[in-house]
């Protein structure tokens, strides 16, 4: 499987649970023009111009993060219990963190005015309080294993603070705990982000 990300975008949720999976990928990078490190139009791989996007061993080419991080949970049977309530809110959390918090951060990613920041900085706010709630005391957001919306989470921490955003104490020793993992220690020297 190929892998298209950019260096420190939302890919690297991807690209932790493809390390944390142990399932076989290459990386393409993208730049700022949408060329592909080697050369090509990224358009023509994924026409709506975002990455992530997961290239299939049959040259399929799977786009959106959700879809994405699912999918890799399905085929390496980690990352998402088959059944059981920790199924569900995972897939709460995951869907949370591609509309909500994905969505929150966007502004800031596009340099907004600065009213839109502020109304997208207070809600932010707030839903990472309640984040840190269902934390709780647990190492992973939904128990003592990760699942799929934990490094989507992982990735918006790392930049929530560079945009002002607080975030609370809990999270912010959970980004400390997912930072240390080898799976992302691994992500973040193949980003050239270590
Ligand atoms: N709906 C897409 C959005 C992904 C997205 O926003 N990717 C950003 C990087 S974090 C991107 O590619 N931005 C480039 C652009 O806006 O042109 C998904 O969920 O995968």
């Amino acid at each position: 499987m190929i892998l298209y990300y950019a260096p420190g975008a939302c890919s690297l949720a991807d690209h932790i649970a493809l390390i944390e999976t142990r399932l076989p990928y290459k990386l393409i990078s993208i730049n700022r023009d949408k060329r592909t490190e080697d050369g090509r139009d990224y358009l023509t791989v994924n026409p709506k111009g975002y990455v992530p996007a997961l290239e299939l061993d049959d040259g399929t080419v799977l786009t959106e993060n959700l879809a994405i991080l699912a999918y890799i949970a399905h085929r390496s049977e980690a990352l998402l219990p088959e059944d059981g309530l920790t199924r569900w809110r995972a897939l709460e959390a995951i869907s949370f963190m591609a509309t909500e918090i994905h969505g929150g951060l966007r502004p800031f990613f596009k340099n907004l005015p600065t009213p839109e920041k502020e109304r997208a900085r207070n809600l932010l706010i707030k839903h990472f309080a309640v984040l840190a709630q269902q934390l709780g005391d647990k190492a992973f957001l939904l128990g003592d294993r990760m699942t799929i919306p934990d490094p989507y989470l992982f990735w918006a921490l790392k930049w929530a603070p560079v945009h002002g955003i607080e975030v609370p104490e809990r999270l912010q020793a959970y980004f400390a705990r997912m930072k240390s993992l080898p799976s992302v220690e691994q992500a973040l020297v193949e980003e050239g982000l270590a």
